[in-house]
């Protein structure tokens, strides 16, 4: 099934019996996921009307025979939205078909039943990561088009440390090194590449495998399956992405016997920072990017900036430390010396980072973002449990059952927030724990999951997350939640879990009050203008528009603070706080962190039950 299938289907059946069923530009109040839905799926739908009692409905054919029909459940005012929510359950219809929802004189768009629809989305929400590499030219054949092709950004990286003064006039030594870090992905609609981003996105597709290949179905991303030049190899090609990004974060960790001045614990905020030498042999850099901001556009190959590497940070390291352990025991049996070398390399970030504890990301460098964090107990926790997985040694099974997270509840993943992600291995992953505390890690998962589903009661568009504080990548966030729906799902097998994990991408693929498809490519009104230096179609006709696929962020009503955001502040409902505009980078962008759970959840919904 090619990639715009769905949309093609619904392009052809814009007019059913000789009348149009809705335009694309008129939002329509009926909301549905413009994907569709799996025959045997839970089908919900949510209208936005101000009636305080139930409303009929009814679901038409692509004839207009009535097919289905009942009343609205009301749910009534809802926060996140400003909407007036109804729910319209329709799960018993499981026959194949194009079908739309009427509620008095408003109808949904159409959308198919159909199984297998999520088949297309989740290679797509793969390739993405294929089309943000850096260092190798991305070809039309892998690309899905000549429109995506580009020559290699950044070709070969050989990056020194900053020197001199940085934004708040603090001055840097720099270092006597340079590191060769070509590779890897660009994290977003910028071009930095963040070790402690780039960590979480990669463990995601590294998770994906590992719990794939537990299980007795083949991989729909085996050797072959996958357009990336490295198929053919004889490799599962999901590992051969992932392995572009794990080389990329090998390449960031600073040589033996360096020393480097870096912060050394919380500074006090405005002050200058006082730099200490510390020997930091085993850390890794926090990020590779630009000396200033780049314009948009501005392809990766005309990139007139300088790359540099910033300060090695403790969180960058257990980010290294996490990933390469997953990495060695994924690689054990396939490619021995390289999983060597992971495991090698883990090792050393993690007593790296016992060395440096405290070492955090200022946020002092223009050019790139910061991804600072000083709550590192989380990633502590996640590096042991991973190492703890992999190699079974004591001393990390002593750190991780001793730590807080070991027992405190869950909440979902984020690039600040790593403790599931720990959590996860632990009750996942065969280990050496005793089965009871193995279960206690799993009955962990479950009790978020819980948590989320007793969320969704409260939510206006039936999604597990009934705050009114969306955040930067609020689509991510959801998604993480969705992962943790998933696999309590897998540990449980109760449908519940799993019906909650279609609500979430339900409203990332349109059930929600903007009536927006996030994803690009993909639903009747999917995102055309994220904020990104190359898919930057709308800023200027030579460029490309984004390759479908690709997730938006989404909704942010916390941090307005690109210019198109200021003017909505204060004037939109959370859910609402969202425009599709290449500059509105707090709310329109696109990132590694937040693809990585959307290809996560796709693949999940996409297994064979
Ligand atoms: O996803 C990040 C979000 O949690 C932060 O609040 C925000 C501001 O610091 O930065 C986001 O990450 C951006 C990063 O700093 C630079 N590349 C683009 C990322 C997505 O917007």
């Amino acid at each position: 099934m090619p990639i715009r299938s769905a949309a093609a289907i619904l392009g052809t059946l814009a007019f059913v019996a000789g009348r149009p069923i809705i335009a694309a530009d008129v939002p329509a109040t009926v909301h549905v996921n413009q994907l569709g839905f799996e025959p045997a799926s839970v089908k919900r739908a949510i209208v936005n009307d101000p009636a305080t009692t139930p409303l009929p409905w009814r679901l038409l054919d692509a004839e207009g025979a009535t097919i289905a029909q009942g009343v609205t459940k009301v749910i009534g005012d809802d926060a996140a939205s400003g909407d007036h929510a109804h729910q319209i359950d329709f799960s018993q219809v499981a026959t194949q078909g194009i079908y739309r929802l009427q509620v008095g004189t408003s109808e949904s768009r159409p959308f198919p039943v159909a199984p297998g629809i999520y088949k297309p989305l989740q290679y797509a929400a793969l390739n993405y990561f294929y089309q943000t590499r850096a260092g190798i030219a991305i070809e039309a054949r892998y690309a899905g088009g000549a429109t995506w092709a580009r020559p290699a950004g950044h070709p070969k990286e050989v990056a020194p440390c900053f020197s001199g003064r940085d934004d708040r006039g603090n001055d840097w030594p720099g270092c006597d090194y340079a590191l060769d870090v070509t590779g890897g992905w660009y994290d977003a609609g910028d071009q930095g590449k963040y070790v402690v981003n780039g960590g979480i996105a990669l463990w995601t597709l590294q998770n994906l495998y590992e719990r794939e290949a537990a299980g007795s179905a083949p991989s729909p991303f085996a050797d072959g399956k996958v357009k990336i030049p490295e198929a053919g190899n004889g490799r599962n090609d999901l590992l051969d992405e992932a392995r572009w990004e794990m080389n990329f974060l090998l390449a960031m960790q600073v040589p033996e016997g360096k020393h480097i001045k870096v912060p050394v614990g919380l500074q006090k905020w405005g002050a200058p920072l006082v730099l200490t030498d510390v020997d930091a042999s085993g850390m890794a850099h926090h990020k590779v990017a630009d000396r200033a901001w780049t314009p948009l556009p501005t392809a990766p190959a005309a990139d007139p900036q300088p790359r540099l590497l910033y300060p090695p940070s403790t969180a960058a390291t257990l980010n290294l430390a996490a990933t390469a352990a997953q990495c060695a025991r994924i690689w054990r049996a396939i490619d021995p010396p390289f999983a060597a070398r992971c495991l090698a390399a883990s090792e050393r970030a993690f007593k790296a980072a016992l060395r440096n504890p405290e070492v955090y990301a200022p946020n002092s460098f223009t050019g790139s973002g910061g991804y600072g964090d000083t709550h590192l107990a989380d990633e502590f926790y996640w590096a042991a449990a991973e190492l703890f997985v992999t190699t079974g040694a004591s001393a990390y099974r002593d750190a991780v059952t001793h730590m807080a997270q070991f027992i405190a509840p869950l909440s979902e993943p984020s690039w600040s927030s790593t403790a599931a992600l720990g959590t996860i291995a632990l009750a996942t992953i065969p280990n050496t724990l005793a089965p009871e505390e193995v279960a206690a890690q799993r009955a962990l998962i479950v009790a978020a999951a819980d948590h989320f589903l007793a969320e969704e009661k409260q939510s206006g568009y039936r999604i597990p997350f009934a705050g009114t504080a969306y955040v930067w990548g609020s689509n991510g966030s959801l998604l993480n939640r969705a992962m943790i729906l998933a696999l309590a799902e897998r540990l449980t097998g109760e449908a519940r879990y799993r019906e909650a994990v279609v609500d979430v991408m339900d409203y990332v693929l349109g059930r929600n009050p903007l009536d927006q498809s996030y994803v690009a490519g993909f639903g009747a009104n999917p995102v055309h203008n994220p904020h990104h230096r190359f898919w930057a179609h709308s800023l200027d006709p030579r460029m490309p528009p984004p390759p479908p696929g690709v997730l938006s962020g989404g909704p942010n009503s916390t941090a307005m603070v690109d210019t198109i955001a200021s003017t909505m502040k204060g004037k939109c409902a959370p859910q609402r706080c969202w425009t599709d505009k290449a500059y509105a980078f707090s709310m329109n962008e696109v990132a590694i962190n937040w693809n990585a759970p959307l290809f996560w959840v796709t693949a999940y919904l996409d297994e064979p039950r």
